[in-house]
């Protein structure tokens, strides 16, 4: 084989190897360290068992200590020729190497202080745009493209090509506070929250290993390097927090996925694309926006209720005033209804029984109650399905309104 070529796979195998190593460091880890968070009282009551017994949460730090411990120890290995040779260091390189950590890192430590303080919903905002700010000044400085190409059909009236200078850094924020609260909020049943995160880093990966051939092959090896450890340490989280849960994932997880996804996005240069694998985590938060922005009443948990005498998941309600909601909640009650995408009940008093507005919820109206497994099950398909739509989107379809 060509030299070149071994220069270009050998850091993706070692960084496979090391990915293979830490999926069974993960395992042997974690029960061993489980019954720590309970005595340092990071648990939850898993909601939907019978037992109501203490389940460790925030589980989430171990499998990310373990994800930034293997990237540390890898950041030498894409640089050893450079080394060795001590000729043009690519220092842009590095520097995003080192970003992307810090920034991850950063995530890391404030969904550890979601999980040990409970914060509230603003700092849940403003904490990972002030943690992707390293990020976005590496970006400036090594990239700096705020240019996006128009879709032929408008290109009459943008142009080829429209700059969203300032702006295409406020997306790119909001790219991180999307993915870590998006994943977040499409949680509560066991397996979910790993899950779907699964879904999302294998389609990136997929996406990454079709990239390899083409022009920007640079930028997805070096999402490649992150997706690779990610999955590993991921699977043997959900090996622990499949039904019936042994562990919680916490938000640690949550944030450190999301933040993860926005990182390889941004600094793989691939930052539109990678919004077409949250597809469903879209269509929950448009459908959660009414809870969210409290136009609706949003109890503190809108996970599934469980059934003790059925053991099954039925859909968990929020229980009102109609006169107590504004003009804008009844406004959307009432087109939502007419979309026929809520249960809502009212009595002769004006008290309304109604769903809380989450994608799982909306699966059990349409398909009735389930199984908790059987739930988690069915989302993670039409997790897959999204994914395969993306991909649709991406190529086939792409490829209608741009020339590639
Ligand atoms: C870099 C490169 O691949 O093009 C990107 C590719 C490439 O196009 O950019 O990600 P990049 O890759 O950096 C663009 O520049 C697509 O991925 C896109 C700019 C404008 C895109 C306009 C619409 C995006 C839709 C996102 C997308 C190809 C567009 C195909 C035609 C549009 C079809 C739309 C159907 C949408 C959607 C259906 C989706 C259903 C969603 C349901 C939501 C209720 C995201 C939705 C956002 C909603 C808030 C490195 O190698
Ligand atoms: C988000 C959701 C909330 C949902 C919760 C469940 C919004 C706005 N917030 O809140 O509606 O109830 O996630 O994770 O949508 N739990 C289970 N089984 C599981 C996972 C979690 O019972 O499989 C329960 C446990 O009691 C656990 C708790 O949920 O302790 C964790 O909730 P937390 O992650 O703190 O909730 P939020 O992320 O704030
Ligand atoms: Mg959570």
């Amino acid at each position: 084989y060509n030299d070149d070529n071994w220069k270009f796979i050998f850091p993706i195998l070692f960084n496979f190897v090391m990915s293979v190593t830490v999926y069974f460091l993960t395992v042997r880890l974690i029960p061993r360290i489980k019954n720590m968070f309970v005595k340092a009282n990071l648990y939850g009551i898993d909601m939907n068992k019978k037992s109501g017994e203490k389940v460790p949460e925030a589980l989430g730090v171990v499998t990310g200590c373990l994800f930034l411990i293997t990237l540390f120890l890898f950041i030498p290995i894409p640089f050893t020729n450079y080394i060795f040779n001590d000729t043009n260091f690519p220092h842009s390189e590095f520097m995003e190497f080192l970003a992307a950590l810090l920034s991850i890192c950063c995530m890391l430590l404030l969904g550890f202080a979601d999980d040990v303080l409970d914060l509230r919903w603003r700092h849940k905002l403003l904490l990972p745009t002030i943690a992707s700010l390293p990020l976005l000044m590496v970006y400036y400085i090594n990239f700096n493209s705020t240019l996006i190409i128009v879709p032929k059909p408008l290109r009459s009236w943008f142009g080829f090509s429209v700059d969203l200078w300032i702006f295409y850094y406020l997306y790119m924020g909001m790219l991180a506070v999307f993915c870590t609260n998006a994943i977040n909020i499409l949680a509560g049943i066991n397996g979910l929250e790993v899950g779907q995160s699964l879904v999302i880093s294998i389609s990136i990966l997929l996406f990454n290993i079709i990239e390899l051939s083409g022009d920007l092959w640079k930028a997805h090896q070096f999402s490649l390097y992150f997706m690779l450890p990610y999955i590993a340490t991921s699977l043997g989280l959900l090996k622990f927090n499949w039904y019936p849960a042994e562990v919680f994932v916490g938000d640690t997880f949550c944030y450190l996925s999301g933040m993860t996804f926005a990182v390889v996005g941004i600094i793989g240069h691939f930052s539109k694309t990678i919004l077409l694998f949250f597809i469903p985590q879209i269509i929950n938060f448009l459908y959660s926006v009414p809870q969210l922005f409290h136009f609706i009443p949003c109890p503190r948990h809108r996970l599934p209720k469980y059934n003790k005498k059925t053991d099954k998941l039925q859909i968990s309600t929020t229980v009102f005033n109609k006169k107590d909601i504004g003009s804008l909640g009844k406004f959307i009650a009432w087109i939502f209804r007419k979309l026929n995408i809520i249960e809502w009940q009212e009595d002769d008093h004006g008290i309304v029984t109604c769903n809380n507005f989450t994608l799982i919820n909306f699966v059990l109206i349409k398909a009735g109650p389930m199984k908790e497994p059987t739930l988690t099950l069915i989302l993670l398909l039409i997790q897959i399905a999204s994914s395969s739509l993306a991909f649709l989107i991406r190529y086939p379809l792409a490829s209608i309104f741009y020339e590639v």
